[in-house]
């Protein structure tokens, strides 16, 4: 396996960009992560893409030791293969882990000033609603759809986190100790979502780094209806189940003051 030399101030770092048929981009958001950050490692965690997506990953692979592929059988959601990919690095040792999706709507090439940030954080996130950020090409409803949502979530669970849905991200191995991954249940959005909240209860240190998010140009989404129906169902149980255990708490609380 090769080793990179790791990220002054960040140590070992594996970039996990999760796949499902992204042929027409996999080898060319792996060779722009590989040249705009040559010390870090990059894991495709392909699920069984029928366009073959994973066999182009492992000729990469083959002819660069700092790529690797892990293959999932089939189709199972952007969290387990996350999951698959952070226990992955987790058993390597590395000491922090970047979320990054395939179709170049991450630039690789503003990786380096979120592992900079990384340095003084343990989680950061690299926000399309902060100031300095652009989105380009997302037509209104996408827009709409990212600022109302991103709203709702703040709103609901409590959270100084401007865009709780957007999945480039940096969790360092401080943030993923401090969260209980093994109870973690969502699949799309809700997983970015649900990652944010558990770090934010966590306590963990959380930067957002304005990024700029592109639409991608090859290949098809796989954003779907019940994506969007599962972040909004898991976001309003969490923010009840938060109100319901504040509201239970009080008196308890009340109880102990002299
Ligand atoms: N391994 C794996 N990867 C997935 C799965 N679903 C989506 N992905 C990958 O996750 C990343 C994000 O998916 P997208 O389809 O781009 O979803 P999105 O960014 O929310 O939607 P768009 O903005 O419309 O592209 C891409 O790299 C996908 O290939 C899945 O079930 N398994
Ligand atoms: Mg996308």
């Amino acid at each position: 396996m090769g080793v990179a030399a790791g990220h002054p101030g960040v140590g070992r770092v594996l970039v996990v960009i999760p796949t499902y048929n992204e042929a027409d981009n996999v080898r060319r958001i792996v060779a722009r992560v590989r040249a705009a950050a040559p010390a870090v490692d990059v894991l495709v965690a392909d699920d069984g893409s029928p366009d073959g997506t994973g066999g182009i990953a492992d000729a990469v692979s083959r002819v660069d030791p700092q790529v690797h592929v892990l293959h999932r059988r089939s189709k199972d959601g952007l969290g387990a293969a996350y999951l698959a990919g952070f226990a992955w690095a987790r058993e390597r040792g590395y000491d922090a882990v970047v979320e990054m999706d395939a179709d170049g709507s991450h630039a690789p090439e503003d990786l380096p000033a979120l592992l900079h940030a990384a340095r003084d954080a343990d989680v950061v996130i690299g926000s399309r609603w902060t100031p300095g950020a652009r989105v380009l090409n997302w037509p209104w409803r996408r827009l709409l759809l990212s600022r109302v949502g991103n709203l709702y979530a703040r709103v609901a669970l409590g959270m100084p986190v401007s865009d709780a849905t957007g999945g480039y991200r940096v969790y360092r191995s401080t943030a993923l100790d401090a969260i209980d991954l093994d109870s973690v249940r969502s699949q799309g959005y809700a997983f970015q979502v649900e990652l944010s909240r558990l770090a934010h209860r966590a306590g963990v240190r959380i930067v957002e780094v304005p990024i700029t998010f592109a639409e991608r140009e090859h290949g098809d989404s796989k954003m779907s209806p019940l994506i969007v129906a599962e972040a909004l169902w898991r976001v309003t149980r969490w923010g009840v189940r938060d109100r319901r255990a504040a509201v239970r708490g009080r008196p308890r609380a009340l109880a102990r003051w002299p």
